[in-house]
C-alpha cells in the first residue's frame, strides 16, 4: 500500500519511480532503511505464500520484458529455465553496463542494491537454482562496494544463505568483475568470463536457460529488470500492466546525454516520447540551440532526426517507427553536430570493442572506419555510401553475436536519415557543420 502510494504520488508529477523507488531515500548501505520501506517483503510473500509456478506466472502476466535492449519476455525466459531438469541451475545478473552513454544499472546499484538481490533469490526461488553471480563492471566502484556490503548484510539478516526466512531455500550470490571488455556485456561472452575464459561470445543457440552457466540452465537478467521483480510480486501483475504501453508494460529508465540542459537519469512510463525526454525532462538544449539528431537506444541503437520526436517508445517503436529503445539512452546532439563525425566514432568503437572472433564484424568494422576517416577528411567519394550500406548488412547476415549483428542499426540509421549530409562531404571545401574542418585534396 505504501508503495502504491509513493508510485502514485510521483506519477502526478514528473517521474514514475518503480525500479527507482528507493533510490536517494534510503541509506544504501543500510539494511533497515530498505526493510522499512518494504524491502525484503516481496522474498517473504514468495516464499511463505507462492509456489515457484506461481512466481513464473505473476512474472509472465506482469508483461516484463528484458531491460537490457533486447525486450526478451522475463516470464518466458524464467519459465525455459524452471521445466529443464538439472543437478545446478544459476541465476546471473549482467551488471556489466558498458553501453556509452547508459548508467542507469549503475545507479541502481549505487542507490539500491539490495532490490537486486531480492529479485535474484525470488528468481532462484521459481526456477529452481541455489547459486548466483552478479558480473559488474570493473570500474563501478561505488555499485561493487554497495553490492557487497549489501550482500553481507543480507547473509547476516537470513535473506541468503541456508534455509532463508525459515523456509527451506538456500541460495548464495557472489560479485564477480568485469575487466573493461564491452563485449562481455553480451550474455554468453559474460558467462565465459565468468567461467574463467577469455570473454567471447558462443553460438546461439542453444541458449542460456537450457545451455548457460557451466553448461547449466541459467536465467541472465539485466540489473534493471530484476530491480522491476520485486515491486510486481509487492502488488500484482495487473499492477504493473496499469503502466506503459499494452506491449511494453512497466516504465523505462532513461540516460539523458549530450547536449541536453539536465543530463541524468528519469524512470518515466514505456511510451513516453523522445521530444518529452529531451524538452520536459532533459530542459531542452543548451545555450537554446536546435536540435539537430538524436541517438536513440546506445550505440547499437538508431540515429534519427527531429522528424521522430513525437514516435512512443516501447519494444516495438523500431519495428514500427525505426526508433529505438535499448537500454535507454538518448543521446541529444544540436546543430553543431556533424553526421559523418558521429558515424566515424560510432564505428571507431565498435572496431576497438569487436572481439575479432568473425571476420565480418572484425573487418567489417575496420574497413568502415576507413571509409569514414576518408570522407571527415573531405576524400570522401559517392560510391562510398553504398559500400557503407553493404558492410552494415553483411556485417549484420554474417556475424556471431548481437554486437556485429546489430552495427547495421546505427550504421544504416544514420546514412539513410541523413544522407544529405553524407553527400554533402563530397566534393565540398569544408564540413557544412564546421565540425570536421577537413580541407579538399587538390
Ligand atoms: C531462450 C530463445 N532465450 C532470445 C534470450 C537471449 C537473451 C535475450 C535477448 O542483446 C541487445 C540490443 C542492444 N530461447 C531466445 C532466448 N533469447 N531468443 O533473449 O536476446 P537477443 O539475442 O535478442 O539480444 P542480445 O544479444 O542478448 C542485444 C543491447 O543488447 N546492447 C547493449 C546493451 C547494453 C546494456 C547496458 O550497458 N546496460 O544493456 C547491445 O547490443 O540494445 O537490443 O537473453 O538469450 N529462443
Ligand atoms: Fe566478436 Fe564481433 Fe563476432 Fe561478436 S560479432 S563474436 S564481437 S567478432
Amino acid at each position: 500500500e505504501k508503495l502504491k502510494l509513493v508510485v502514485e504520488k510521483e506519477k502526478v508529477s514528473a517521474e514514475t519511480r518503480i525500479v527507482l523507488r528507493n533510490v536517494g531515500l534510503i541509506d544504501p548501505k543500510n539494511i533497515d532503511e530498505y526493510i522499512a520501506r518494504d524491502g525484503y517483503f516481496a522474498l517473504h510473500r514468495v516464499l511463505k505464500e507462492m509456489k515457484p509456478n506461481q512466481v513464473i506466472d505473476w512474472v509472465k502476466e506482469s508483461g516484463l520484458r528484458g531491460r537490457g535492449g533486447a525486450g526478451f519476455p522475463t516470464g518466458l525466459k524464467w519459465d525455459l529455465t524452471a521445466k529443464v531438469q538439472a543437478d545446478q541451475k544459476y541465476v546471473v545478473c549482467n551488471a556489466d553496463e558498458g553501453e556509452p552513454g547508459t548508467f542507469k544499472d549503475r545507479l541502481i546499484m549505487e542507490g539500491d542494491p539490495h532490490s537486486v538481490i531480492e529479485a535474484m533469490v525470488i528468481c532462484g526461488y521459481a526456477v529452481g537454482a541455489t547459486k548466483g553471480y552478479i558480473y559488474i563492471r570493473g570500474e563501478y566502484y561505488g555499485s561493487v562496494e554497495n553490492i557487497q556490503k549489501a550482500i553481507k548484510d543480507a547473509y547476516e539478516y537470513g535473506f541468503l544463505g541456508k534455509d532463508i526466512m525459515g523456509s527451506g531455500f538456500d541460495f548464495d550470490l557472489v560479485v564477480r568483475l568485469g575487466a573493461g571488455a564491452y563485449i562481455c556485456g553480451e550474455e554468453t561472452a559474460l558467462l565465459e568470463s565468468i567461467e574463467g575464459k577469455s570473454g567471447r561470445p558462443r553460438l546461439k543457440p542453444p541458449y542460456p536457460p537450457t545451455n548457460g552457466l557451466f553448461g547449466k540452465p541459467t536465467v541472465i537478467n539485466n540489473v534493471e529488470t530484476f530491480a522491476n521483480i520485486p515491486p510486481i510480486i509487492q502488488n500484482d501483475p495487473g499492477w504493473f500492466k496499469s503502466f506503459g504501453t499494452p506491449s511494453s508494460p512497466g516504465t523505462k529508465v532513461f540516460s539523458l546525454v549530450g547536449n541536453v540542459v539536465r543530463r541524468g537519469i528519469v524512470e518515466v512510463p514505456m511510451g513516453v516520447t523522445v521530444r518529452d525526454l529531451i524538452y520536459r525532462f532533459g530542459g531542452g538544449l543548451v545555450g537554446g540551440k536546435q536540435l539537430y539528431m538524436v541517438q536513440t537506444g546506445g550505440t547499437a541503437g538508431t540515429f534519427v532526426g527531429v522528424d521522430k520526436l513525437d514516435v512512443a517508445l516501447d519494444y516495438d517503436s523500431f519495428k514500427n517507427h525505426g526508433v529505438s529503445i535499448g537500454s535507454g539512452v538518448i543521446l541529444a546532439m544540436s546543430e553543431d553536430t556533424c553526421p559523418v563525425d558521429v558515424a566515424l566514432n560510432t564505428m571507431m568503437f565498435f572496431e576497438h570493442e569487436s572481439c575479432g572472433k568473425c571476420t565480418p564484424c572484425r573487418e567489417g568494422t575496420r574497413l568502415s572506419v576507413q571509409i569514414l576517416e576518408r570522407m571527415s577528411k573531405g576524400q570522401g567519394k559517392e560510391e562510398d555510401l553504398e559500400t557503407l550500406r553493404k558492410i552494415a548488412i553483411i556485417t549484420q547476415e554474417a556475424s556471431l553475436c548481437g554486437l556485429g549483428q546489430s552495427i547495421n542499426v546505427p550504421l544504416l540509421s544514420i546514412l539513410n536519415n541523413f544522407e544529405h549530409d553524407f553527400l554533402s562531404h563530397v566534393g565540398v571545401e569544408k564540413c557544412p557543420h564546421g565540425v570536421c574542418n577537413f580541407v579538399k585534396p587538390q
